[in-house]
């Protein structure tokens, strides 16, 4: 990839100088957002050679030889012009980079302030002299934080932003933030959409795919800082000598990059590994069992963050298998990881059907009741909404109601219900309606970002996962448009009070075009993509509305399992009305949010209208404040989506000659099925709902379609 960059660039560098435009250049997709295209503008490239004119590294290690290396990419890429590092300043407009400890330079400069500020992940990158020449300077207490300040620094380019005077701090909001693979250990990826895992544990530990290389630079462009491997229904295999060696390997090409590696485990490990007769957590053999598990993980990979869990979860062992608690079960894996500086993520993905009959109360009622029983090094994860990754959900109530537990949120990257990977649904949007949600929990303004952050309830840990897109596929997500997902979760993962415009105009120009108007074509497609599909398959607060796929429609879908599977438990669609009521009259589960926000959901005149069928059951001619009755305007959203979704082809269109033909092409071929399957859903939801309500679907031309 470096070499095939570099020509182009020179090519380019060439082309320009013979006066002819750019060549079209041939792009897969591969190269995500960082791609370093050419700066066009002669004026902006001139003033940018000017202060990024050479690199000065300052750190020997693996990590600075990976920034040396991005720097120098990412500059010739866009400047046209060979990029020299060295150890010493030696001319006007070099970036000089390190860390104070590195540097007598830099720990000359008297940022004490600053740099305590930004931390070790985060950075300072500041206009500066030194040995009496100008130049721009990137430090951080941290080798991982003068990366990401590398990164930054280069964003700055991507994005055509001036860098001559600069003064910045930048310090990540959240501590963990992860990636979680749902990638099992024969390649095949639970919910991936993307091709094979990028994992080959058949050739590990031998054989380590460079692109790994590339995964990392990815992600430590966006500050992600930790991955766990493998799928939270985890093959408890992963936890053997031979899978600790493989996941060592990848440890290895992640660390220089600030990426430390997770594992799920399997909590009856214990018994299915370890030949133990039991995995009860009090039982002090399965104690000392995980505590030589962890001796033996950490002699193999010294900095391992430590566990995720999925425990009585869909069938999954957990401690309630030995009538113990989640705390119980928890606290046995972080005693044992304690000593080595490990965490254990405990998943509150949890509903079963003896603790209430509407699922989405059930985590709550499990898990609050044990705030403050779990270990320091325990923090609880929770899937954003409480039932589990629709296109719309109201926040999970937990997060406010655990004062005393590290509560991280879990995002689900990877497009489950929103259209796998053939949709373009920018997540962007939903995760700013998720993390400005006010919880209340101490008082207004106590918005999710601010209990994920740590600040409401003053959390000693705090982190986040992404369920992640990437897969073998060329362009790693499938979609092209599903590299904005990733990079938004990154983002987000970075600073949670981001604005999803900010980052989809980041993304956009960094991977598509600087030219204004392909700039707002797209941006003005991804903002509404996801307003678009609720629209064409769960409006007004639906959900769920799925088969096993997760994919087509399926409201008529009867789950013979388990009731809480199928489509109709959660529209209770009948002659009378449809959704589900939660209110106080109904299950109560408003209750388990706090006022003002229970009363605001509970009364009919209050709730959001986005979130009324998951509150509220209503008769079909309710009147809507909007406008219309119910019916009405359930089929007015149902039009609406199909009338966005193909807008959205005909943008794009629009755009042709303005993108490379491989991606317009394929971006385009998955419009076409987006628009086909907005046209399904519509058709199959609005079919089936109506030999319920018996009214017509077009009132307007008086048919029933
Ligand atoms: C559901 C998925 C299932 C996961 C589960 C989980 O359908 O594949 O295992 O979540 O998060 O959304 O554990």
């Amino acid at each position: 990839m470096v070499q095939r960059s570099l020509a182009v660039a020179f090519l380019v560098a060439l082309a320009w100088g013979a006066g002819l435009p750019p060549p079209a250049t041939a792009e897969t997709g591969y190269d995500l957002w960082l791609r370093y295209t050419p700066v066009q503008d002669a004026a902006l490239r001139d003033a940018y050679r000017r202060s990024a004119s050479s690199v000065v590294m300052t750190l020997g290690s693996p990590t600075g030889r990976a920034i040396a290396d991005e720097l120098k990419r990412g500059l010739e890429g866009m400047l046209g012009a060979p990029i020299r590092v060295s150890a010493r300043i030696e001319r006007e407009g070099a970036v000089l980079v390190g860390t104070p400890a590195a540097s007598r330079l830099i720990a000359g400069f008297g940022w004490a302030d600053r740099l305590e500020r930004a931390g070790n992940e985060g950075f300072v990158i500041r206009s500066a002299f030194a040995e009496g020449r100008r130049v721009t300077v990137i430090a951080s207490l941290g080798e991982t934080g003068a990366l990401h300040g590398a990164f930054h620094f280069l964003r700055l380019l991507q994005t055509r932003q001036p860098i001559e005077p600069l003064d910045i701090v930048e310090r990540p909001r959240i501590g963990l933030r992860l990636l979680n693979h749902w990638d099992n250990l024969d390649g095949s990826i639970e919910r991936g959409y993307a091709g094979r895992s990028l994992w080959d544990w058949a050739r590990l530990p031998d054989v380590v795919d460079p692109r790994l290389r590339d995964y990392a630079r990815a992600n430590a462009s966006i500050g992600i800082n930790g991955t766990v491997l493998n799928n939270v229904n985890a093959n408890p295999q992963s936890l053997t000598r031979p899978y600790l060696e493989k996941a060592a390997a990848i440890a290895s090409v992640l660390r220089p990059y600030g990426i430390r590696i997770f594992l799920s485990a399997n909590f009856a490990a214990p018994r299915l590994i370890g030949r133990l007769p039991t995995a009860d957590p009090l039982d002090p053999r399965v104690a000392a069992w995980w505590r030589a598990k962890a001796v033996e993980v950490y002699g193999l990979i010294p900095d391992f963050g430590g566990f995720l869990v999925k425990a009585n979860s869909e069938g999954q062992p957990g401690p309630q298998d030995y009538g113990r608690t989640h705390a119980d079960g928890a606290n046995v894996l972080a005693d044992a990881l304690a000593p080595h500086g490990g965490v254990v993520m405990w998943r509150a993905f949890v509903y079963s059907e003896k603790v209430d009959p509407d699922r989405v109360k059930r985590a709550y009622m499990e898990f609050v009741p044990l705030d403050g029983r779990f270990r320091d090094n325990v923090i609880v994860q929770v899937k954003n909404g409480p039932l589990d990754f629709q296109p719309r959900e109201p926040f999970s109530p937990l997060f406010g109601a655990m004062p005393r537990t590290p509560l991280m949120a879990e995002l689900q990257v990877t497009q489950e219900y929103l259209g796998h990977s053939n949709h373009l649904v920018y997540l962007g949007t939903m995760w700013e309606e998720f993390f400005r949600s006010d919880t209340y929990a101490a008082g207004p303004g106590s918005t999710v970002a601010r209990v994920v952050d740590g600040t409401v309830h003053r959390y000693r840990r705090t982190g986040i996962a992404g369920v992640a897109n990437t897969g073998s596929d060329q362009n790693w997500t499938g979609h092209h448009f599903g590299q904005a997902n990733w990079y938004a979760y990154g983002r987000f993962a970075w600073n949670p009070d981001l604005a999803a415009a900010a980052i989809a105009d980041e993304w956009i120009q960094m991977t598509w075009s600087h030219a204004p108007r392909v700039r707002e074509t797209i941006r003005s497609i991804m903002l509404g993509s996801r307003e678009a599909l609720v629209d064409y398959s769960m409006p007004l607060g639906l959900h769920h509305l799925i088969g096993g796929d997760h994919y087509a429609p399926m409201p008529e879908n009867p789950d013979p399992r388990r009731e809480d599977w199928s489509a109709i438990y959660y529209h209770r669609a009948d002659r009378n009305g449809i959704g589900f009521d939660r209110t106080r009259r109904g299950s109560g589960a408003v209750d388990q949010y706090h006022k003002p926000l229970s009363d605001r959901f509970d009364n009919l005149a209050t709730c959001p209208e986005n979130l009324l069928l998951w509150f509220h059951r209503l008769p079909w001619d309710h009147r809507l404040r909007s406008g219309g009755t119910l019916w009405e305007g359930l089929v007015r959203h149902y039009d609406r989506g199909v009338a966005s979704a193909r807008s959205m082809v005909s943008a794009w269109e629009g755009l042709r000659g303005e993108i490379d033909p491989e991606r317009f092409e394929a971006v385009l071929g998955k419009l076409r099925i987006q628009a086909a399957d907005a046209e399904a859903w519509r058709h199959k939801c609005l079919r089936y709902f109506q030999q319920f309500s018996g009214r017509p679907i077009d009132a307007r031309r008086g048919n029933q379609r």
